[in-house]
């Protein structure tokens, strides 16, 4: 069945989760190892523009996207059937044994789509983290250096140089190490948290980082200050003005491969192809993942011509990097993206819900903060009007309610205190609208 017939309204039928999603659940408790989270444990039967359908019947509105993955939404029928014609010719040879031409489709793609005119190179990979880790690598061989810097809040991955790279101690690295070294730490321009508030933040914020990347480290050492244009995990923070054009100036002038990770921002999300766009910046190297291929796994590091062919050959790889379906999929999902507006799309979605979550915001003095680009939008729960303390407890009571209503809602932040909205860029106004009435109930019924 195709996603086309998954009916776009919301449809509760049992408690959230139903019986059947709880007994799959018990079940799995005896099969999957605990330290695999699930946000909300309704076991899925199909999902399809802006609704997951569940085992029980339920039909739940998406703002989640998988993670920011399904950007073209479950199982779009152009993105199943060229997977499936893939899958039906040929599913692997490893490109580093008989090559096929979906790889260089997809690196020629990334190439025209990345910020900058200059001449690129892709390679392709299978997640997010191990994207990151090769930009990692790509950066020391051809700067022959080994410092890399990353920022507060920031999220890389799981694996151990990601996790290195990564801010949060749980869950994500709490008794995991020891970590990678050469990974230095600096401040992140975070306006709401900025400590002379968000007016000066990114130029503030800015000559903070460059004096102690500066100070502390030495600028001939770094070979990468790497960022998340606007930062995922971390709680959706949009960097002050004018933060990433002043970095990414300085790595310019000092030798420095400044690394974009868009692995969630990227393809379509922000209302730009890739979020670096909104301040013009242009990166040496940019990580994607998540958006590429329409739910199948594919990730790829694109960047300049002549940082990426300065590894040696055979230095990049991987079994299943670039897997044929995977790349039929990207093929099909960028096609997508491009012939169906969602660039624009995610920028409308963006604005009608900024529009009912700043009002919203208005009426609650709990929400301290309403921010983001495109449909990636988060709002920030604290204490109260006067007091910016972080309230993960009323975030997890407004969750919990949406949760109940039928609304797969995420969240995220150093603090525990955001929630944050990633919805399909394929979902229709009507499942959006009735989404965010539900987030307001949500916050009236507090
Ligand atoms: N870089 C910016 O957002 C993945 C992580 C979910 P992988 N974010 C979702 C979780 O709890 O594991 C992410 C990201 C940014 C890198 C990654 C890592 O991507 O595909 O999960 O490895």
């Amino acid at each position: 069945m195709s996603s086309t017939e998954v009916a776009q309204a919301r449809r509760i039928v049992t408690e959230i989760p139903g019986p059947k999603s709880q007994a799959l659940q018990e079940r799995r408790k005896k099969a999957v190892a605990q330290g695999v989270g699930s946000v909300l444990p309704v076991y899925v039967q199909r999902a399809g523009g802006g609704i997951v359908e569940d085992i029980d019947g339920n039909s739940l509105i998406d703002f989640g996207s998988g993670i920011a993955v399904t950007n073209v939404g479950n199982a779009d029928p152009r993105v199943a059937e060229r997977a499936g014609e893939q899958l039906s010719r040929f599913t692997h040879t490893c490109f580093m044994v008989n090559p096929y031409e979906g790889y260089v489709e997809v690196a020629e793609a990334l190439n025209r789509l990345t910020p900058g005119g200059h001449e690129k190179r892709t390679v392709l990979l299978n997640s997010g983290a191990e994207a990151v880790e090769n930009a990692v690598k790509i950066a020391r061989s051809a700067t022959g250096r080994q410092a890399v810097v990353v920022f507060d809040h920031a999220y890389h991955g799981r694996t151990n140089l990601t996790m290195a790279l990564t801010a949060k101690n749980m869950p994500y690295k709490h008794g995991f190490g020891p970590f990678a070294g050469e990974v230095h730490r600096i401040p992140m321009a975070y306006p709401y948290r900025w400590p002379t508030g968000p007016q000066d933040c990114g130029r503030e914020a800015a000559a903070q980082a460059i004096d102690q990347i500066t100070k502390q480290v030495g600028a001939e050492n770094v070979a990468a200050v790497l960022i998340e244009p606007i930062q995922g995990e971390g709680g959706f923070i949009v960097p002050g003005e004018g933060f990433l054009p002043a970095l990414a100036d300085f790595c310019g002038d000092n030798g420095i491969a400044f690394i974009a990770d868009e692995v969630q921002t990227g393809f379509a999300r922000t209302g730009r192809m890739f979020a670096c766009e909104h301040e013009g910046v242009v990166p040496d190297l940019i990580t994607t993942a998540k958006g590429i291929a329409g739910g199948l796994p594919l990730a790829a590091v694109t960047g300049r011509a002549e940082l990426m062919d300065a590894v040696h050959g055979g230095g990049l790889g991987g079994t299943y990097g670039g897997n044929p379906a995977a790349c039929a999929a990207a093929l099909a999902s960028i096609e997508a993206i491009e012939s169906d507006g969602l660039v624009e799309r995610a920028g409308a979605i963006g604005e009608r819900m900024l529009t009912r979550l700043r009002a919203l915001a208005e009426r609650h003095d709990i929400i301290g903060d309403v921010r983001g680009r495109g449909a990636m939008v988060a709002i920030e729960l604290v204490q109260g009007a006067d007091d910016t303390t972080p309230n993960g407890e009323a975030m997890g009571r407004v969750v919990s309610y949406c949760h109940q209503q039928g609304l797969v809602l995420l969240t995220a932040g150093t603090y525990g205190n955001v929630i944050r909205m990633l919805p399909p860029l394929v979902i229709g106004d009507d499942l959006l609208d009735e989404g965010l009435s539900i987030i307001e109930e949500a916050f009236d019924r507090l």
